[in-house]
């Protein structure tokens, strides 16, 4: 069964300039979990104290969720992590030749040997503790080195193994696609009688996070890691939201998730990020669900579903629909009956749909609080007129 890793907290916080307070943490937390995402990555304990006890205190939140820490493969990282009591615990360590010669300066034997000393002293302090190994930079590494170190991974007790396109680098429908390197992946591992659950990380550069990890899903991935709007190393990851609700419409996944718990999730986080979400971010953004042109406001108004996918109530949200230049008779009907006024008699639809178009003109939307006074302008005004 898919699971969601949720890592707002861990790959959420590397957005340049954020930071959460522990109870903003534990607020955020406790909403992924009533949510139902499986794994909430809180962070990496030997960052900083502030980390350390976040991790250690969601931990002991008894929530449904398993809590997880990330943490080089070191003793003390892995130490720290241990000892905040986490249920699952990933190691990354990346074995591209690049970083071997470059970075750590160290044979590939000698790092698998790490990875694998880290992975047996994990499980022999805390059996039931899931270990996901991630060969940071997976898709770009050279692929016998990955699969040596996965290999080796999970043969020392490792639950899980990652494959990270740490870059945004892969593309749906290339040489270099997910689905191709997770069936790879798994199948090189089969033939060794290994059998790790696959994750896939996957980084937003090209816009393509979302797309990547259903190509990855199809090609047997069985965790996906996502964050609230995305947020994370520069263009952040798979967005949460998108990710949940596209799962819920043709997956198979229908019931899984509390999806009308996401506007909630997502306002605070954009209020203690200060990532400000955009009118037309998918599903949160304001303007989701709002319908303006004139011929689309005249049939969605007949029939939601001639302009929309997405049913607004799937996430609690509503439909609207904006009264600006480009309105039309429907919305503004519409609109009228929204602040009591029925059956208005035509004269006066276009009148208050020429005030409308004049107010759009200027930039601007008319909302149903400036509505009645453009009524009542209207009738002043007839009053007033000389006969
Ligand atoms: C990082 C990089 C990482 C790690 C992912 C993982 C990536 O910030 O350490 O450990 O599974 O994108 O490769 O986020
Ligand atoms: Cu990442």
């Amino acid at each position: 069964m898919l699971k969601i890793l949720d890592t707002t907290l861990r790959e959420g916080e590397q957005t340049p300039g954020v930071y959460f307070d522990l109870h903003i943490k534990s607020a955020i937390a406790d909403l992924l979990d009533e949510i139902g995402v499986d794994i909430i990555e809180v962070g990496h304990p030997a960052v900083t104290e502030e980390i350390r006890l976040a991790v250690s205190s969601i931990a002991k939140r008894g929530l449904n969720a398993r809590v997880g820490a990330h943490s080089r493969t070191t003793l003390n990282d892995v130490e720290l992590a241990l000892d905040c009591g986490v249920g699952f615990l990933g190691i990354f360590y990346c074995v591209s030749n690049d970083r071997l010669n470059g970075v750590f300066k160290k044979e590939l034997s000698h790092a698998i040997g790490q990875i694998q000393e880290m992975i047996t002293l994990i499980k022999s302090k805390n059996s039931d503790i899931i270990v996901r190994y991630t060969p940071e930079d997976t898709v770009r590494s050279k692929y016998e080195n990955v699969f040596s170190a996965a290999s080796a991974a999970v043969e020392a007790g490792a639950d899980v193994i990652s494959i990270a396109d740490t870059t945004g680098f892969m593309i749906p429908g290339t040489s270099h696609n997910m689905y191709d390197h997770v069936k790879r992946l798994k199948a090189d591992l089969a033939e060794k009688n290994l059998f790790p659950m696959i994750a896939v990380h996957c980084h937003n550069d090209r816009g393509l996070a979302l797309a990547n990890a259903l190509d990855a899903y199809r090609g047997g991935a069985e965790i996906i890691d996502a964050s609230v709007i995305g947020l994370g190393e520069r263009a952040g990851i798979v967005d949460l939201a998108q990710l949940l609700v596209t799962l819920s419409s043709g997956f198979g996944f229908e019931n899984r998730w509390d999806l009308k718990k996401l506007v909630e999730l997502y306002d605070l986080v954009s209020k203690h990020s200060g990532v400000t979400i955009s009118k037309n971010f998918p599903i949160i953004g304001e303007n989701a669900f709002t319908h303006c042109a004139g011929v689309h406001t005249h049939a969605a108004a007949i029939n939601p579903m001639h302009y929309e996918s997405l049913d607004p109530a799937l996430v609690g949200r509503e439909r609207t629909f904006a009264l600006d230049h480009m309105s039309g008779i429907a919305s503004v009907k519409y609109a009228l009956e929204l602040i009591g006024i029925f059956n208005p008699d035509k004269e006066t639809i276009q009148e208050v749909l020429f005030e409308v178009k004049k107010v759009g003109q200027k930039g601007r939307l008319v909302d149903l609080t400036e509505l009645p006074h453009i009524v009542k302008s209207i009738k002043h005004i007839k009053s007033t007129a000389v006969k």
